[in-house]
């Protein structure tokens, strides 16, 4: 398959051939997409290339530890350093504070693009994921880029996650393709699976919650507000509680769902996602916007969750 983007792809590995160091980063409030591009990157990279070094940044977020880990790098480092930031749409959400002293820039992202923050930009919604823009990248290099038992295992993670088990509808052909592909490296996919689906104890209290407690409307807007009292009762990491999210869109009735989290500082984050209704123009207004079915935004108070919830449940009444 080819989309048409080669310039920016061999843009990309010549920045890639001219650094001795190349340091990896992603979003904060990390997934299996954002730890698997990452980290599947930088295993791929080390094969690749045995005499560089590589780097992955980041806050630790150990409930995903089984894709891979985080390491540190001094500041130094940075500036004979290329960086490459995976699956983060706004410079504001980069994971690791030192990117832009890097000598380079590289973003590959499949968010809809709201920042060119780096020097060399690849965004492209039409991949489901930053894994299989990893691929893809390895795929198109002309064998310069190879892959492994491991760095596929990182990219199928990814995938994993990021199509809800292949199910939303950025899941194409290219997807299964690439999955497909990604499995004739022998690594243990059942076990990935697995621990995509493991949830702790705590994480199954917190979807018992959501579920006896969100509020259904007639419209099939569905909505809940977790606050600070809730969350630091059942002591819970942001990571954990994004693992519920996708529970709530499993109730037939339910069209358009929004989670809203409190903050320490008493604002809110919400979590909006869709079956077909595009909420991305809604989260933007709020200070968010990822994708058009699945969007992150912001609410300064509970007034601002009101608004937000009466724009989602004017796109049903449409
Ligand atoms: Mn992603």
């Amino acid at each position: 398959m080819n989309k048409g983007n080669e310039a920016i792809i061999q843009q990309i590995l010549s920045e890639i051939e001219k650094y001795q160091t190349v340091i990896i980063q992603r979003h904060r409030d990390a997934d299996p997409d954002a730890i698997g591009s990452q980290v599947g990157l930088a295993q791929l990279l080390r094969i690749s290339y045995p005499h560089k070094t590589i780097y992955t940044v980041g806050e630790e977020e150990p409930i995903f530890d089984w894709i891979g880990k985080m390491q540190s790098v001094e500041e130094l480092t940075y500036s004979n350093a290329l960086v490459i930031v995976v699956d983060t749409p706004s410079c504001e959400r980069i994971s690791g504070s030192h990117y832009f002293l890097g000598a380079q820039t590289i973003k590959i992202d499949h968010h809809v693009n709201m920042d060119s923050f780096a020097d060399l930009n690849w965004t492209d919604e039409s991949f489901s994921s930053a894994s299989e823009m990893i691929y893809y990248l390895v795929a198109h290099s002309k064998n310069h880029l190879k892959l492994d038992k491991n760095s596929a295992r990182c990219l199928y993670a990814g995938i994993v996650g990021d199509t809800g088990r292949f199910l939303y509808d950025d899941t194409s052909s290219y997807t299964f393709f690439v999955a497909s592909k990604l499995l004739e490296y022998g690594f243990d996919a059942p076990t990935v699976n697995r621990f995509e689906e493991d949830m702790s104890p705590k994480v199954a209290k917190l979807m018992a919650y959501v579920l006896q407690n969100v509020t259904i409307l007639d419209s099939g807007l569905a909505y809940i507000i977790l606050n600070q009292q809730i969350l630091q009762k059942m002591t819970l990491s942001s990571g954990e509680v994004d693992t519920i999210i996708p529970v709530v869109g499993k109730i037939a009735t339910v069209k358009i769902w929004a989670i809203f989290r409190e903050n320490e500082n008493h604002t809110y984050h919400a979590n909006l996602r869709s079956k077909k209704m595009v909420v991305y123009d809604i989260a933007k207004k709020h200070h968010g916007g990822d994708h058009p079915l699945s969007s992150g935004a912001d609410a300064k108070n509970k007034a601002e969750i009101e608004q937000i919830i009466e724009e989602l449940n004017a796109l049903l009444s449409d």
